[in-house]
């Protein structure tokens, strides 16, 4: 199936070989990838044929429904409408096979081939358990196929969901930590989910335990402007690495995180197509870059905000409206003049020197 094409994809179009070149030069870290977002469609599309041989009328409807509307390119009105194709990706990758399948097809994505999109992919996913997997299983099916490349190249992030009760939560730390000390790569744990979902006090005990473990922490935070202050400044108190999208941060927000420095993890297309951010101009990776913090660019979920790695970069570079212009120095605006004094460096070479760093610290 050809891909369909997106922002990423329109940027990528819009700049010159040489542009290109550059951009596939780069040493890429992708850090902020859902593993059941970022399944290409293709592999999806075989998974679910497969299924609708084998299971009742109604699951399958909901898988084609749900197929059909990827395929369609997703009709994405708002944040809200996003997190309602997970149940059909969900129905295909509940089973050891499909998942260890799907895991390898991301890592794929992400890592082969002569122009591979990163160099370092630390994949994240919520354990899930099915009627046949255990959140265990489930841990170690995915950690099984990121471990086929070196440690160099991947690893894994367990993922908590907002929705999760106190003790599911728990259940997903004690596994990462398990796991580490068993050697595997679990480099961290993260929070995702719906953004309003649940009662973030009542993960505290699971954050510090996984810190505790030497795990890394990232959470996704501020991704909508209805998440009350609290419950940001509560997030911040579990002394987070990195951040996701941290799109809707107030004035205190932003200067706790600049204090400590905490990497922002930037996903350009997803908050366009999600809506949380209105256009280009508006995003908040203009703030960061001004203040020279650290950020990583990252791609959330490749499918539903149809995109790559290299397309998040070109988003970069790409001439206004459509991209930020900030490897085009007759369109340097004078805000980035401070981010000059690093003679040839480009700026979105300087973006990796934040992103290198904190592959390490996670
Ligand atoms: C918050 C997100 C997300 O974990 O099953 N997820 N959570 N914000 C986002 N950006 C808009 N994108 C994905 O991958 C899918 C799960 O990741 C979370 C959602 O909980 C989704 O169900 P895994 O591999």
């Amino acid at each position: 199936m050809a891909q369909i094409s997106g922002f990423a994809a329109m940027a990528l179009d819009s700049l010159n070989p040489s542009q290109l070149a550059f951009i596939h030069s780069l040493p890429k870290a992708e850090l902020h990838a859902h593993l059941n977002g970022s399944i290409p469609i293709s592999e999806l599309q075989q998974m679910a044929n497969e299924y609708s041989q084998t299971s009742d009328n109604l699951a399958s409807d909901l898988v084609r429904e749900g197929i059909a509307k990827l395929k369609r390119g997703v009709a994405l009105d708002e944040i809200y409408d996003f997190f309602n194709l997970f149940p059909a990706i969900y129905a295909l990758t509940s089973n050891p096979a499909n998942l260890r399948r799907a895991t390898r097809a991301v890592l794929e994505q992400f890592l082969d081939g002569d122009r591979p999109q990163c160099t370092y992919l630390e994949l994240r996913s919520t354990p899930r358990e099915t009627a046949e997997m255990s959140k265990l299983d489930y841990v170690q099916a995915v950690l099984d196929e990121v471990e086929r490349y070196p440690a160099s190249r991947a690893s894994l992030i367990v993922s908590l969901d907002r929705r999760m009760t106190t003790r599911a939560a728990q259940e997903c730390v004690e596994i990462a930590h398990q796991l580490k000390a068993e050697g595997r790569r679990v480099v961290g744990v993260d929070l995702c989910g719906d953004p309003q979902a649940g009662d973030m006090g009542t993960f505290e005990q699971q954050f510090h335990d996984a810190k505790e473990a030497g795990l890394g922490i990232t959470l996704h935070i501020a991704e909508t402007p209805a998440n009350p202050a609290e419950e940001i400044l509560q997030l911040l108190s579990y002394a987070p690495d990195r951040l996701g999208h941290a799109t809707f941060l107030d004035d205190e927000g932003k200067a706790i995180v600049r204090g400590n420095k905490a990497c922002i993890e930037i996903c350009l297309s997803s908050n366009l197509l999600c809506k949380t951010v209105a256009k280009l101009d508006d995003h908040h990776i203009r703030y960061y870059l001004q203040h020279d913090h650290p950020i990583a660019i990252c791609t959330d979920d490749t499918l539903p905000f149809r995109t790559s790695l290299p397309g998040e970069y070109a988003l970069l570079l790409a001439s206004p409206p459509l991209g930020l212009g900030l490897s085009e120095p007759e369109q340097r605006d004078s805000e980035f003049a401070e981010l000059l004094d690093e003679g040839d460096i480009p700026f979105v070479a300087r973006l990796l020197l934040h992103s290198v760093p904190i592959k390490a610290k996670i």
